[in-house]
């Protein structure tokens, strides 16, 4: 059970590291820190392993279930930094989801018998394939509680569908794509009526069923076709975990069960418990079905019963047409893993200390060859145990899911009970390496570890139990996710990663490139459906509409349409005058295209929010029942003036009258002072444009248009910049008009405008100077960090004269410069009474500090000065 520190690999190695990293440092200040923080070596190549310096991303991207929070989590390996709960079964407002219009109609899809839900137990995620690999398009997962299947859109990370299982009462053993997306595979859990009525539990063996569901997916729209979707009966053993075939044993889906027993407790009647009956039996039953023949079976009216409005295959027709076959498998197991040709199927024994390995040709001709053991009690023919399985393997106690690694026949086990991911071979049914985790191992995520193409390199073990790994928090306790390295020859376990929503059960992982989100959606998308929005309004349109019942403009109509725009920093219209009673609809659009530029939205006080992101409309709906003044404002910290993006809705009650209050008058300023203000203000606007003009021929000279991510940056800009004509004629329009005070806002508003052009173009500015520079040595490199951190650039600012002076040509002011700036680095002190060095001093009215550079970062230093001489024309 022990072992680990074996290492002496990754302690010379470390040793090397510390070494290094120490020197670089300059007074071992590596060690100085992990003899503070009490780290070893080994800890240290852990962090290394793991670590991700500002701006850095992860290989892999995990999709976790987010269990009882009904969400998803997303996070990135081998960092294991979160990067975003996803909104799937549960209402959650920084999404909207649930709090506006369009994603409400989502969350309702999932409404079972017209009851509303607001959470799930989700289980499984499960990403779209092809060819048995990941494509990056779609993820699945479904909701054992509330048999629900949800489809979320990895274009946006959405979610676009939800639809409910119409025959079960509960679902666990989904979802599974098949290996081309076809269908989604999703096995019932506890056994129950199909039909809505009552049956007593007498009538558990007759009334009582279980089965498999098979999700008709259209993976070029990414939803779920519920009227070409059907459920193959099974009989009430509970199905449990689900997997597709693939490869040779593409077209067949596996699924395993527990209580073959059929046992119903009851402990209340002095039976005994549930626990010991279901768990009798020595072996229960795989369930092997041909789902591309059943597929085929459903689409004739006569192989099908039609039970709550969906098709259901009775257990009859499968086994008459040779579509659904029972293999014994071990004692209430659990998980069951198709190998990545698909030829061998191993099963966990969960109450077994095995773990079970069948082989797909052996099934496959005791299949053809019609050789059945018997039947069970519905007619299902069995197949016989021994000549079906490869091997067994003897792995420890409470084996429950597998994965796989690129390597030939290596696959990786969990141990609920030992607390351990076991490492062996499914092939030679030999043990390899064994890895302690903390506590009680449910579920492990390999890198695309259930693929035809597995990546290796890392296994996350979901533990159910994190007990003393973190700081108390309480009775309840966060998720531990546990990073292990399989890289070597044996594992090591890297970082633990508290997750503070719960339980997730199972996580899939995708290479990060092979996801393709975008950036901002087309102006005035309604992102649950992909199509324009019916609000979208673009600027220019806003306006208020009240409507009748029949839709029509109507002065005294009840409803009223608020076409609104959002942009920094302003919502419009900023005034909203109704009705108490009146059925009021917002209609939100985020005119911005600028990278992450959201925008919020909440009227105080009615329940309603919306998150827009660039280019997106959506919508809320409240009844305004209630009198009042209702500030409502946009909810990100989207810019500078972010809390001034606000605006009132006024609810006044038609039936009452309202005396004015107007009666404070405010002193004013007089004509020569408003004419003072306005000049210094149009002064300031032109100054400012000036400096967005030097940016925007730089931009033009370096031919900005050739980077893409750059062209993207000047774009945002110019949106900004491209609002200025029309803020300026109302500005000079109200000063013709003698209103002055007006004139000084209207300019105001384009001073606004011009801040938020220039801080993107400044932002375009640096990244064409990084692309249109000469590349950078290492060492220059290494400078640049150094001169970063290592405290020049507190006085030196390139391109400009700061509190010291520009740098920029520094090494062709002195005789032989490069010797003359690398002693002044190292030691300034000398050289105070140097005649140049002296008329610095008394300039800046400061001396050049040291900063203890060692040889090699004032060789560095020197190098990047090299660099920025090349590239003097860009600074
Ligand atoms: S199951 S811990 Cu809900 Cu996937 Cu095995
Ligand atoms: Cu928009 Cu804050």
């Amino acid at each position: 059970m022990t072992k680990h520190f074996n290492k002496l690999t990754s302690l010379v190695l470390g040793t090397t590291l510390v070494a290094t990293v120490a020197s670089a440092a300059g007074g071992g200040e590596l060690e100085k820190v992990m003899k503070a923080r009490g780290l070893t070596e080994n800890d240290v190549i852990r962090a290394a392993k793991t670590y991700n310096p500002t701006g850095g991303r992860d290989e892999f991207i995990v999709f976790s279930s987010g269990g009882q929070s009904g969400q998803v989590i997303v996070y990135g390996v081998p960092s294991m930094r979160i990067l975003k709960y996803i909104a799937v079964f549960t209402p959650e407002p920084w999404q909207g989801y649930g709090y506006d219009v369009d994603s409400l109609k989502i969350l309702r899809q999932g409404n079972i018998r017209g009851r509303e839900i607001n959470w799930g137990d989700t289980h499984h995620p499960a990403l779209s394939e092809k060819d048995g690999k990941y494509d990056g398009r779609w993820l699945a997962i479904n909701d054992k509680a509330n048999p629900r299947i949800a489809i979320i859109d990895l274009h946006d990370f959405e979610t676009k569908q939800i639809v409910s299982n119409k025959v079960f009462k509960s679902a666990h053993g989904g979802a599974f794509f098949t290996p081309n997306s076809e269908y989604i595979l999703d096995a019932a859990q506890y056994a129950a009526p199909f039909d809505n009525n009552y049956h007593p539990i007498e009538e558990y063996k007759e009334s009582y069923r279980g089965g498999v569901t098979i999700w008709k997916f259209d993976d070029k729209i990414g939803k779920i076709i519920e009227k070409d979707s059907f459920t193959v009966e099974m009989p009430p053993y509970m199905q449990d975990l689900s997997d597709s075939g693939k490869g040779v044993s593409n077209g067949w889906g596996f699924t395993n069960s527990f209580n073959t027993e059929m046992y119903t407790g009851g402990i209340e009647v002095g039976m005994p418990p549930n626990e010991a009956g279901m768990s009798r039996n020595d072996t229960d039953f795989l369930h092997v079905y041909n789902w591309e023949k059943l597929a085929k079976l459903a689409k004739d009216k006569k192989n099908v019963k039609i039970i709550n409005g969906h098709k259901v295959i009775p257990i009859e027709v499968a086994v008459k047409n040779d579509a659904l076959f029972l293999i014994p498998e071990p004692k209430s197991p659990h998980g069951v893993d198709v190998s990545p040709d698909g030829e061998y199927i191993t099963v966990c024994g969960k109450l077994d200390t095995h773990a079970s390995v069948y082989k797909w040709s052996k099934i496959k001709e005791l299949i053809k060859s019609k050789k059945y053991t018997g039947k069970d009690p519905y007619g299902i023919p069995i197949l016989d145990m021994k000549s079906s399985l490869h091997g067994q393997v003897e792995l420890g106690l409470g084996p429950l899911h597998n994965q796989y690694s690129p390597v030939d026949g290596e696959i990786y086990t969990s141990l609920y009970v030992d607390s351990q991911v076991v490492k062996w071979n499914y092939k030679t049914l030999k043990v390899l390496d064994k890895e302690n985790v903390h506590y009680n191992i449910g579920h492990l995520c390999g890198m695309e570890g259930k693929t035809a193409d597995p990546q290796g390199k890392y296994i996350i073990a979901l533990n159910k139990l994190a007990i003393d790994r973190f700081q108390n928090v309480g009775p309840l306790h966060p998720q531990n996710h546990q990073l292990i390295d399989i890289s070597g020859k044996t594992m090591d376990l890297l970082v633990d990663m508290p997750l503070p929503l719960g339980e997730p059960h199972q996580a899939v992982a995708i290479r990060a490139e092979k996801l393709h989100p975008h950036v901002r959606y087309k102006m005035g998308t309604n992102s649950k459906t992909g199509k324009e929005h019916v609000g979208k309004t673009l600027a220019g349109q806003e306006r208020i509409e009240r409507r009748n019942a029949k839709g029509k403009i109507d002065p005294k109509g009840k409803n009223v349409f608020i076409y609104s725009t959002f942009v920094r920093s302003h919502i419009n219209p900023e005034r909203i005058t109704v009705n108490k009673g009146d059925n009021v609809t917002m209609y939100m659009t985020n005119l911005e295209r600028a990278q992450d530029e959201t925008h919020g939205f909440t009227v105080d006080n009615f329940n309603v929010h919306a998150s827009l992101e660039p280019g997106e409309t959506a919508e809320i709906n409240f009844i305004a029942d209630i009198e009042g003044v209702f500030p409502y404002y946009c909810t990100e910290f989207c810019s500078a003036l972010h809390l001034e993006m606000m605006g009132y809705l006024m609810v006044k009650d038609p039936n009452k009258k309202y005396v004015s209050a107007q009666k404070i008058k405010m002193g004013t300023m007089n004509k020569e002072q408003l004419d003072a203000e306005y000049k210094k203000t149009v002064a300031v606007n032109d100054a400012t444009d000036a400096v967005i003009q030097s940016v925007v021929a730089f931009l033009k000279a370096n031919k900005f248009g050739d980077h893409k991510t750059v062209a993207a940056l000047v774009t945002d800009a110019f949106d900004q910049y491209g609002q200025i004509p029309a803020q300026k004629k109302l500005a000079d329009e109200a000063y013709k008009k003698g209103d002055i005070e007006k004139a000084i806002l209207f300019e105001n508003m384009i001073w606004q405008l011009m801040v938020k052009t220039a801080d993107v173009g400044i932002r375009a500015k640096d990244a064409l100077v990084r692309l249109v520079a000469t590349k950078q040595s290492a060492s220059a490199q290494a400078g640049e960090r150094t001169f970063g951190e290592g405290g020049c650039s507190g006085c030196h600012v390139i391109g400009k004269v700061s509190s010291g002076p520009d740098l920029t040509g520094a090494l062709q002011r002195h005789e032989n410069g490069e010797k003359w700036v690398s002693k002044f680095i190292l030691n300034p002190e000398e050289m105070y009474d140097d005649p140049y060095v002296k008329s610095m001093i008394d300039y800046f009215n400061l001396k050049m500090p040291n900063q203890h550079m060692n040889e090699q970062e004032t060789k560095d230093i020197i190098e990047y000065l090299k660099w920025i001489d090349e590239n003097a024309n860009l600074f």
